[in-house]
């Protein structure tokens, strides 16, 4: 039966002498007489001993070997396996376009993404999506803790609900519709239906036209809603209670590939530090932002914007042990109809700041029906395309809240990764649709 490549020691210490490793072929060496093939499956490398030169086997070439399972402190995981058969499953044409077992950090992202399938392949690449599978993995967990139902609901959509003109727009039969930029309606629909906590995983899509580190077209977005709240800031209680838990997890289960990212200085924040996160309200976030900024000879800052992220996170690191800060408060002007006013210029909403980058926007939202109604003719929303949702506040709907956290970016941030692409296994751009 088949062994993976981290239970080959185990293996080795038990003498076992009939041992069958599965994978692909890493590297290839020859000393001599003897073939040293480093052979990669999905749980790592290990190194087989070969007493003959396969001179058909190609690099990334499929393999099934046997053999006997040895100590050796010098092979990577403490054993070797001396190999006495070996069968090609599948072999790889000569001519990689991508060297799978090169450092991936010194190679351009143009050239990483045009050559997915292969880069994939890169122990560190994968070890990006490896941790990505458990964020995903602990955000549910957590939520269902807290009696929160998961939901999917559709991407396809009659408008928009973000605000702006970045929505792709789909034929539809005989009519146009759009890609979802959020499942916000839905997840307000389905508090609304009695559920009162939902959390839902899935894609997003934003017709952003620029290309920026920060920016996907489509990115997986980590939604949440519930009701019978008061305000944001139990939300942001949740949110912190939630990213430790994520952070705590990503610990136990992925330190080896934050290693593999070590110097890019890959890392998960100390979970109990979350706690310590400050909660700034808007107008004292720009106020620090500024201070940051003439500090460094900087431009005077007139919003939270990317720079004034980095500013405030830089702050938070000093004051407070944790690059992680809660921005509340934030005006009218810059939050969608749905949210919720804290008076006639302030709203009940909060962003979250993750070294130097929003991960999440979220708040308390409307919950009142002739609010809604003022609020969606003020932003010039139509009201025909809004009557499934305004259903929902006309019939009685409990006040609520949520928010969102962008997986791409929350993944880009613990690998301390430059651009937000690179936390994506197929993202998509302006010009990219392939892979
Ligand atoms: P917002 O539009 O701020 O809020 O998005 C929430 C979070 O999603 C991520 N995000 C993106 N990530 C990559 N590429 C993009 N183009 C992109 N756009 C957004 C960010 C951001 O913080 N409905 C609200 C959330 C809510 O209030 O519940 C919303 O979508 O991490």
């Amino acid at each position: 039966m088949r062994i993976l490549a981290k239970d080959l020691k185990k293996a080795a210490e038990d003498g076992k002498k009939d041992v069958t490793l599965s994978g692909w072929v890493h590297r290839i060496r020859e000393l001599g007489a003897l073939s040293f093939i480093v052979l990669r499956d999905r749980s790592g490398l290990v190194q087989l001993v070969l007493d003959k030169k396969y001179d058909a086997l190609t690099l990334e070439s499929v393999i099934t070997v046997i053999g006997e399972a040895a100590l050796n402190e010098k092979a990577p995981g403490g054993a070797e396996l001396r190999v006495s058969s070996l069968e090609c499953l599948s072999r790889a044409a000569a001519d990689l376009p991508f060297q799978v077992n090169g450092d991936v950090t010194k190679t351009g992202l143009e050239a990483i993404l045009d050559n997915r399938s292969l880069s994939l392949r890169n122990p560190a690449i994968r070890a990006i999506f490896k941790t990505q599978a458990t964020i995903i993995e602990a955000f549910c967990e957590y939520l269902r803790k807290q009696d929160f139902t998961e939901i999917k609901t559709s991407k396809i959509v009659s408008g928009g609900t973000e605000g702006g003109t970045n929505l792709f727009e789909v034929e539809y039969f005989d009519r146009k519709v759009y890609l979802a930029q959020s499942p916000q309606c839905y997840k307000q629909t389905l508090v609304a239906s009695g559920l009162e906590r939902v959390f839902e995983v899935a894609q997003a899509y934003r017709a952003e036209k620029h290309d920026t580190p920060r920016h996907l077209n489509e990115y997986v977005s980590l939604d949440v809603e519930m009701g019978f709240i008061e305000s944001e800031k139990e939300l942001i209680e949740l949110e912190k209670g939630l990213l430790a838990y994520i952070f705590e997890e990503v610990i136990r289960k992925n330190s080896a590939e934050l290693e593999l990212w070590a110097k890019n200085g890959a890392s998960a924040p100390e979970p109990a530090s979350v706690s310590k996160a400050p909660i700034i309200p808007y107008e004292e976030a720009l106020k620090i932002a500024n201070v940051e900024s003439s500090k460094k000879n900087g431009a005077r800052i007139f919003d939270i914007n990317p720079d004034a992220e980095r500013y405030v996170c830089d702050w938070a690191l000093r004051e407070y042990g944790i690059d992680l800060v809660f921005v509340n408060e934030f005006p009218r002007r810059h939050r969608p109809f749905y949210t919720y006013p804290l008076d006639a210029i302030r709203t009940m909403s909060f962003d979250a700041l993750f070294r130097g980058v929003e991960i999440t926007s979220g708040g308390r939202r409307q919950h009142e029906y002739e609010a809604q109604l003022e609020a969606l003719s003020r932003f010039g929303v139509k009201l025909e395309s809004m009557e499934d949702y305004l259903a929902i506040f006309k019939y009685g709907c409990p006040p609520h809240g949520g928010f969102a956290i962008g997986l791409e970016r929350l993944t880009a941030k613990i690998f301390g990764l430059s651009n937000v692409k690179e936390a994506s296994l197929f993202p998509r751009d302006r010009r990219r649709v392939t892979p």
